[in-house]
């Protein structure tokens, strides 16, 4: 049944009196709001309903931060305000007695009293952690919009949302009730190659937030003092800049977890080790991190790296690997703990993460270690093809608990993603995944801009899997690097699509390459399989006409996305489609000769030709990732269709 509150916001359209000043309306586009539209956030919220008519935000606002709320949100919000258009913010702490013009109230119902807040009387104060609410309405002689999270996180959270919310110059009447599926939602920096900068960091912590995520876990393989040299102390401008940015990630609601790897040369039963790993974790301390991590992945466990271990834990192998172990976890919780009771629970990432299969090491894990330790699990393989609730289930039972998904998606640090941007939408989890789930992490790419594709659908999902849709927070994750700009962000979804294969361990991709533009090259054909004359003609028009805006799409991502990182790591791929694209053109030109009987369709294919070899060998970025080469450009589509062209009208001589 539709809603009829939903009818009566649709419907109940308000034509807003002529009287009204639009400065900013007009500024915007946005002449009248005759239609009241039921507005797309990301994540998907749990329960969001238009109420009313549409109000005009209007060139100045009244804010109200009631006393509980920190400045960082409070300015936050100023900030989008400002960008969003609105002229003058009026900061206070109290509510006006007496509601005019438009009123924002910023508050937390945990700490602060909410209550008077909700003037909605369908609202309900949100009881989960990090949950919020969004009310907004006439009220008064004004308009009132209180966000009111649970506690700071859902707060800030709720602060999100409207950020989505006040990209257009009116602001829908509406109740929002939202709250996150998983409890730990983020990304873990735990590729191979090239680390990120601190400065594609920060980016990267803003752009968590924006998408509601909560955590991010610092653990690049090629950061020396975290692996290979653990035992050292980290140079002094270093420490201090992981400091920095730990700190923006808690002004953004977001845990900066450190993760330490002391696996490769580690003496488990060592006291000077355990000193070691201490003395990092005081460091890190000293400079705001809170939260730990041990990562204990992608080491020889079969063998103890020093003759004390097999004293200690007898003879080695996977079973006495995880004894150790666990007994070095299991300190290290403790250590932290009694050094900050409030600090949250150690993850760990074990040696065996790549399967759910019962095993002696898996068996002794679940044994020994601290039911507090949070485990991370990749799924059914290090790249898995999807994940099911029952892969979870298998997961939870070897594990003795719910895991917290290591998502080995959108990383592309290994062979079978050379020459690739992972830019598919992030699919094949199944909806209900966060029962059996302590949450999800997306391992990234080298790249950070080019990542967040991926990671709005991880944190999406991981918010609401029960509503999540990949394909609209694919459109969604292209309007936020175009600035919503239509133009810039069609051209982005051109592109992100020669970039869709997602590949696994082994031969078989788990996202197919180019679904969009197979499709339209395979209506091409079939027009030429089944068409007669005046259907090949059209065809061949509209896929010229099709060539020419792929050729463009790279032109117009560089000139129009506000995400100029973006823009820098996608260069080689940016050059490479507009090279294929002129060779497209090129190639059907050529059949559009032969098909008017016309004689130099040759030197078009020839081009084509020429053009496809020199896009195949445009190298990616020297040392940007672990593993170099040609990008690859929709392939095993499109150059596959340039080659097959030439053959797909043969007109005899002479004939007409
Ligand atoms: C590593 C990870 C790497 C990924 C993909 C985990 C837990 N560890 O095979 O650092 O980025 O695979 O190559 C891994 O996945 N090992």
């Amino acid at each position: 049944m539709m809603n009829k509150k939903i009818i009566y916001g649709l419907l109940g359209a308000v034509i807003l009196s002529a009287s009204l000043k639009l400065g900013y309306a007009q500024q915007k586009n946005f002449e009248t709001a005759t239609v009241s539209t039921l507005p797309s956030i990301f994540p998907s919220p749990v329960f969001m309903e238009l109420q009313g008519e549409s109000f005009p935000l209007g060139q100045t606002i009244t804010l109200v931060a009631l006393p509980e709320v920190s400045e960082y949100t409070k300015t936050t919000v100023v900030k989008m305000l400002n960008k969003a258009g609105v002229k003058n913010v009026n900061t206070t702490q109290k509510i006006p007695k007496s509601i005019r013009g438009t009123v924002v109230v910023l508050g937390e119902s945990k700490s602060g009293d909410g209550t008077a807040l909700l003037s909605n009387n369908q609202a309900i104060l949100d009881a989960h952690k990090e949950g919020y609410v969004i009310s907004s309405g006439k009220k008064d002689q004004g308009f009132l919009i209180s966000l009111m999270g649970h506690d700071a996180h859902g707060l800030f959270h709720a602060t999100q949302s409207f950020a989505q919310l006040i990209t257009s110059a009116f602001f829908p009447s509406l109740l929002i009730q939202d709250y996150p599926a998983q409890p730990i939602r983020g990304s873990v920096e735990g590729f191979y190659g090239k680390p990120w900068t601190m400065l594609e960091r920060e980016q990267h912590l803003l752009f968590l937030s924006s998408v509601k995520a909560n955590t991010y876990v610092y653990t690049p393989k090629d950061d020396p003092y975290a692996r290979d040299r653990w035992r050292q102390p980290y140079p002094a401008d270093t420490l201090s800049e992981l400091g920095r940015i730990a700190k923006i990630a808690t002004d953004n609601h977001i845990n900066f977890v450190y993760a330490i790897s002391p696996g490769p040369t580690i003496c488990f039963s060592c006291k000077t080790d355990f000193d070691l790993l201490k003395d990092k974790v005081n460091a890190l301390r000293s400079v705001g991190v809170r939260s730990f991590y041990l990562a204990l992945d992608d080491i020889e466990y079969q063998k103890w790296n020093c003759n004390q271990d097999s004293i200690t834990f007898g003879k080695s192998g996977p079973e006495a690997a995880a004894v150790a172990q666990s007994s070095l976890l299991n300190k290290l919780q403790d250590y932290i703990k009694g050094v900050d009771p409030e600090a949250p629970n150690l993850i760990m990432v074990p040696t065996e993460y790549y399967d759910a299969k019962e095993t002696p090491y898996k068996a002794a894990l679940r044994k020994n270690l601290n039911q507090d330790i949070v485990v991370q699990w990749t799924g059914t393989d290090v790249v898995p093809p999807s994940i099911s609730i029952n892969d979870a289930k298998a997961a939870t039972k070897v594990f003795g608990k719910p895991t917290l998904l290591w998502d080995n998606y959108p990383v592309n640090d290994y062979a079978e993603s050379k020459g690739r941007l992972l830019l598919a939408p992030y699919d094949r989890r199944e909806a209900g995944l966060s029962k059996q789930l302590a949450g999800i992490l997306s391992n990234p790419m080298n790249q950070e801009a080019a990542s967040r594709v991926a990671i709005s659908g991880v944190a999406a999902f991981a918010w609401n899997d029960q509503d999540y849709d990949a394909s609209r927070t694919w459109t969604f994750a292209a309007r936020q690097l175009a600035g919503n700009n239509p133009k810039t962000t069609q051209a982005l979804l051109l592109f992100f699509d020669t970039q869709h294969l997602a590949p696994t361990f082994g031969t078989h991709p788990w996202q197919v390459q180019a679904p969009a533009l197979k499709l339209i090259l395979d209506k091409f054909r079939d027009a030429f399989s089944y068409g007669n004359k005046d259907d090949r003609a059209q065809a061949i028009k509209s896929l010229i006409n099709h060539a020419h805006e792929f050729r463009n799409a790279p032109n117009i991502i560089r000139s129009g996305t506000i995400d100029k990182g973006f823009v820098r790591e996608a260069g080689p791929w940016l050059d490479a489609m507009a090279i294929w694209g002129e060779a497209l053109e090129s190639v059907v030109t050529g059949l559009q000769e032969v098909q008017m009987g016309k004689s130099n369709s040759v030197s078009y294919f020839d081009k084509a030709q020429e053009l496809a070899k020199k896009a195949a060998v445009i190298p990616s970025t020297p040392g940007a990732t672990r593993f170099e080469g040609p990008v690859k450009i929709a392939d095993g589509v499109l150059d596959v269709f340039i080659k097959d062209v030439p053959k797909l009208l043969y007109i005899a001589k002479g004939s007409k």
